[in-house]
């Protein structure tokens, strides 16, 4: 078998592997959850096996010896290489740092990170009793006949510090032990147990399995009916993983009876092919070994499957379209999951935008209906134009307004300056109060949702209200407006035939006519709804037509309101980035589906 270093089925794979890694789950919705652990799983099992074992065909056979707690793994290991490489124990869990058991000439293979890349490599058996981890101390020799065991001989990539394990070992290495005994071609790698109380043992015999070539399921006469354990055998079956397994420790006398019901419910689950080896209970020799005899014929099989290298080739053929298939099957759970995402993602959107989009032409409206000219600004308006400053000089055909508005207005001077501090917080307030109800809008709509109330609370009440430096950036866009208006009232007045009457009204006194006129000049407001304050400001509409005529003041008030609403769109449009950008933040993106479909598709193709 040669050993592709790239295929067009692995590029195809590595590019699975990226569109894998860019969907995102980010809000708790119904689907996310399962997605989230099998993109976890299909990751780990690219990383683990499927891309490591593609780019290298002809590496050993990587059999895990897995299954049961205290099924006796370590036990059967250690009896099959004739050597205690891997500690047993009373105590469950023993093995808690998985042991990989090798020929010495098959070590290059293992000692880079190629299989398992997340596992640190230390070195030595763990049960042999000189350190085992010092680089180059011969290892216990071996019983004779069954070759030797030693250490690998190099440095440890990381030192073992006495780890976490009871067998004295790191939590998450791969100890690494070289032995004569075993048939070149062929790594036996004792794991954890997958039933564990361990949660980290459980995760570890998860990530080993996965990273197997073959399977060596252990599991005993009192426990081979257990949930966990056929949990994962359906797993096996599901993914085609080539499968063996070893009944051990059965008494003699029930060898026939329990055999013959662990091959029924094997033959049920679709395992009824998979090779059964059955290791009597035994008393272990001085060693803790069971004795050759009662593990011949297993150890004859991963013997001859080590010497054929077209049986060797047949089992990663099998384990690995195996777990291709299971990858490529596992995609549309995966797209199906990001578009719900990306779907909820775009309502939230739908709902920020609607809402301020709402709110800005609530605001818009607002400040051309008249709804501003009360209160405050028609108090200063109606001193302002009552005080007969302003009309003093008004043309004659307006003559009669001015008599009107002053003989009910007559009262105390009201500058312009009152005036225009009264637009200016008129116009603050009504912004404000629109901002705050378009944020309290927003969450709640937000709040419909679980995923979208989760969101409201990551970000904090914040959320729910209008950001901390509206209040300023409002009245600083007011003052800008108004600062326009003057400017637009200065240019417009540089004409000769009005420079002599802006000098005579002043530019600030007409500026704050223009926006009085603009707040309640719409074709809108008619009879009784015009009432005082429609009244009132057709005053200074009169007034500007006399000043600047009647197009001009058309185009002024147009171009003012304009100005008034791309700066309200402005400010409500920061408001609402918030939003936006904490969805944008979650980082799931439109593309994202197409492209794993594609990438599916595309691996799909090359298998
Ligand atoms: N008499 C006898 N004892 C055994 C046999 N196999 C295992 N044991 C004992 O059973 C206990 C557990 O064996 P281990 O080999 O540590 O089992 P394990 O499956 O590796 O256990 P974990 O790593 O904890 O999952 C130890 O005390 C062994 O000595 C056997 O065939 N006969
Ligand atoms: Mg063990």
């Amino acid at each position: 078998m040669t050993a592709p270093a790239s295929s067009p089925l692995l590029a195809a794979l590595d590019r699975l592997r990226v569109a894998i890694s860019s969907c995102a789950f980010p809000l708790d919705l119904p689907a996310a959850r399962e997605a989230r652990r099998t993109q976890q799983s299909v990751a780990d099992q690219l990383r683990d096996y499927i891309l490591p074992r593609l780019s290298r065909l002809d590496a050993p056979l990587l059999v895990v010896v897995g299954g049961s707690t205290g099924a006796g793994k370590s036990t059967l290991v250690n009896s099959l290489v004739g050597q205690r490489v891997s500690e047993p124990g009373v105590l469950r869990p023993t093995t808690r740092s998985p042991v990989l058991v090798l020929n010495p000439e098959d070590q290059a293979w293992f000692a880079g990170d190629r299989v398992l890349p997340g596992l640190a490599r230390t070195t030595g058996a763990t049960g042999n009793p000189r350190t085992p981890d010092t680089p180059g101390t011969p290892g216990t020799p071996g019983t004779p006949g069954t070759g030797g065991t030693t250490d690998t001989g190099g440095t440890p990539r990381t030192p073992d510090t006495g780890g976490t394990g009871r067998d004295g070992t790191g939590g998450n290495s791969l100890r690494l032990v070289t032995d004569t005994t075993v048939p070149l071609g062929l790594v036996l790698l004792d794991a954890p147990d997958v039933d564990s109380v361990v949660a980290e043992n459980r995760e570890m015999a998860d990530q080993l399995l996965a990273a197997a070539d073959l399977w060596l399921f252990v599991t005993s006469a009192a426990r081979y009916a257990d949930a966990v354990p056929w949990g994962f055998l359906r797993l096996a079956v599901e993914r085609t993983v080539a499968v063996a397994l070893v009944l051990d420790r059965v008494a003699p006398q029930a060898i026939d009876e329990i055999s013959a019901h662990l091959r029924e419910m094997l033959a049920e689950q679709g395992l009824g092919h998979a090779p059964l080896f059955v290791v009597p209970e035994v008393a272990l020799d001085e060693n803790g070994l069971i004795p050759l005899n009662a593990v011949m014929p297993l150890r004859i099989w991963l013997g001859n499957l080590a010497a054929d290298s077209a049986a060797r080739a047949a089992v990663v053929r099998q384990t690995l379209e195996g777990a291709i298939g299971y990858l490529i099957g596992r995609t549309p759970l995966l797209v199906e999951a990001h578009t719900e995402q990306l779907e909820a993602i775009g309502r939230l959107r739908a709902d920020a935008d609607r809402i301020y989009r709402a709110a800005g032409a609530r605001v818009t409206e607002a400040t051309a209906d008249g709804s501003l000219l009360r209160g405050e600004v028609l108090a200063r308006w109606q001193e302002f134009v009552g005080t007969g400053e302003l009309l003093r000089s008004l043309e004659r055909r307006i003559g009669w307004l001015r008599d009107k508005l002053a003989a009910t207005l007559r009262g105390r001077p009201a500058p312009e300056r009152e005036l225009s501090e009264a637009v200016e917080s008129g116009l603050e307030a009504m912004l404000r109060a629109a901002a705050e109800s378009a944020a309290e809008q927003t969450s709640a709509a937000w709040r419909q949702t679980p995923a979208g109330t989760a969101l409201v609370d990551r970000y904090g009440p914040g959320l729910e209200l209008m950001s901390p430096g509206f209040r300023e950036a409002a009245a600083r866009a007011i003052r800008d407006w108004q600062g326009f208006v003057m400017q637009l009232v200065r240019e417009e007045g540089s004409d000769k035939r009005s420079v002599a009457r802006v000098l005579a009204y002043g530019v600030n006194g007409i500026g704050v006519t223009l926006m009085i006129v603009i707040f309640a000049s719409t074709a809108g407001v008619t009879g009784a709804e015009v009432g005082v304050a429609g009244g009132s400001a057709i005053v200074g509409q009169k007034l500007l037509e006399a000043i600047f005529g009647d197009q001009a003041v058309r185009s002024l008030a147009a171009r003012a309101r304009k100005n008034l609403e791309d700066r309200v769109e402005a400010l409500l449009g920061a408001e609402l980035l918030r939003y936006l950008q904490l969805l944008d933040a979650l980082g799931v993106y439109p593309d994202v589906a197409d492209n794993l479909t594609a990438a599916t598709n595309a691996a799909a193709a090359q298998r």
